[in-house]
């Protein structure tokens, strides 16, 4: 067993977003946003300038900046915190070259094409500390300066959405690279995602021994598999990320419990499953009816979003309605609710239309 020193922060403030998840009665629903960090603060711009996206990512200092800019500009608005970072540095750990194009997005110069390709990546090993010490580094850093202000999230992509980047060479439309070898050569496909599973409870548990106090894995491309592919190529190793992470971190002598949430978007077929894979929260897109999702839940979890991040293009009072509506068809957000939108921010967003929203979900969400 590895010897382990756990660090010291502040004690916590505002603990609601934990006890939410755990499935406690709460005074109201916990509110924080998907990519609240980036993009669409001016504040982000200004810090960003043209460095590299990446640099910045393994910049503690310029990274801890950008995750609190948000919880900063919504003062006592947000209930948490997410690291700066994104999900493609476990490809990097695993020795892909991934580039951030300006305006583009990410881009691999040589993705995942011949089954020699995916050998190497198998015969890459994986040293996470080592590889990835920057993102512990950031992780500790931030914690320090919230200085107990809201929890802080660690993260990590889906093991099915990974391989989508790693094989496809950045964002897609059509998939033909990912379903290609899913179709083509499942085993090896298996034994890929195996690896980057791997990867991810090491990260994820590392992350957490680092400062992150509440975790989520983004399987962003869920809703590009069937049901039955899901089944195969994702559930399962989702599923293993949320059992090995807890005994991980038994090992590495963590004794708290840290709440696990699943976001895999576009996967409606699998709500139900979701709901018992042993995360204690499951992420909803905004194309679920929130009454529909509970009544699949059964209050076996805490769900967590799902506001059409379009709506805030929308007027204050649109907003409002909609805020409403979304709170009493969660079931009033006393238990089993941590409000979210149901995929990220946008770069065009008003950051004023987004504190409207927020502070909306204060007023409602406190309302007996
Ligand atoms: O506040 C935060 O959430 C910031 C941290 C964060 C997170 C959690 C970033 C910063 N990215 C992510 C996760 C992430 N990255 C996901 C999962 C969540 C989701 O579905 O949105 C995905 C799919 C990515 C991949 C990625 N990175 C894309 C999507 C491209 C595509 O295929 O459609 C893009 C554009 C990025 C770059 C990126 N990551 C983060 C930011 C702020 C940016 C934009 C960089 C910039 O323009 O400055």
């Amino acid at each position: 067993m590895q010897k382990h020193q756990q660090l010291q922060f502040a004690p916590l403030k505002n603990d609601l977003i934990l006890r939410t998840a755990r499935g406690e009665a709460v005074e109201r629903p916990p509110c924080w946003i998907m990519r609240q960090a980036g993009r669409y603060l001016p504040e982000y711009h200004e810090v960003k300038g043209d460095k590299d996206f990446f640099e910045i990512c393994r910049d503690a200092e310029v990274a801890s900046e950008i995750t609190i800019q948000p919880v900063r500009r919504y003062a006592g608005l947000l209930d948490a915190a997410i690291i700066f970072s994104d999900i493609l540095v476990i490809p990097q750990a695993m020795g892909m070259r991934v580039e951030m194009l300006e305006g583009k997005g990410p881009h691999f110069p040589k993705p995942l094409r011949t089954i020699e390709d995916v050998q190497k990546v198998l015969d890459h090993k994986v040293d996470v500390l080592k590889e990835l010490d920057w993102a512990f580094r950031a992780i500790t850093l931030t914690r320090k300066k919230l200085d107990g202000q809201v929890p802080l999230f660690g993260f990590c992509g889906g093991p099915w959405t990974l391989l989508v980047y790693m094989t496809e060479g950045g964002g897609s439309k059509l998939f033909k690279f990912a379903k290609e070898w899913i179709n083509q050569h499942p085993d090896i496909c298996h034994q890929l995602l195996q690896r980057i599973t791997n990867v991810a409870i090491e990260f994820l548990s590392q992350q957490v021994i680092a400062g992150a106090q509440i975790l989520q894995v983004f399987e962003s491309w869920g809703g590009e598999l069937s049901s039955a592919d899901f089944e195969e190529f994702s559930l399962p190793y989702l599923k293993q990320i949320s059992s090995k992470v807890p005994q991980r971190l038994q090992e590495l002598g963590h004794k708290e419990h840290v709440p696990m949430v699943v976001f895999a978007k576009g996967s409606w077929y699998a709500l139900d499953k979701l709901c018992g894979t042993g995360y204690n929260a499951v992420s909803l897109d905004w194309l679920w009816d929130p009454a529909e999702a509970c009544k699949i839940n059964q209050g076996r979890v805490t769900l967590q979003g799902n506001f059409d991040p379009g709506t805030i293009y929308g007027s204050d009072e649109v907003i409002t309605k909609k805020v409403e509506t979304m709170i009493r068809k969660f079931g009033g957000g006393k238990s089993h609710y941590i409000i979210n939108f149901g995929h990220g921010t946008h770069p065009f967003m008003n950051p004023e239309k987004i504190r409207h929203f927020l502070r909306e979900c204060h007023r409602i969400g406190s309302q007996k």
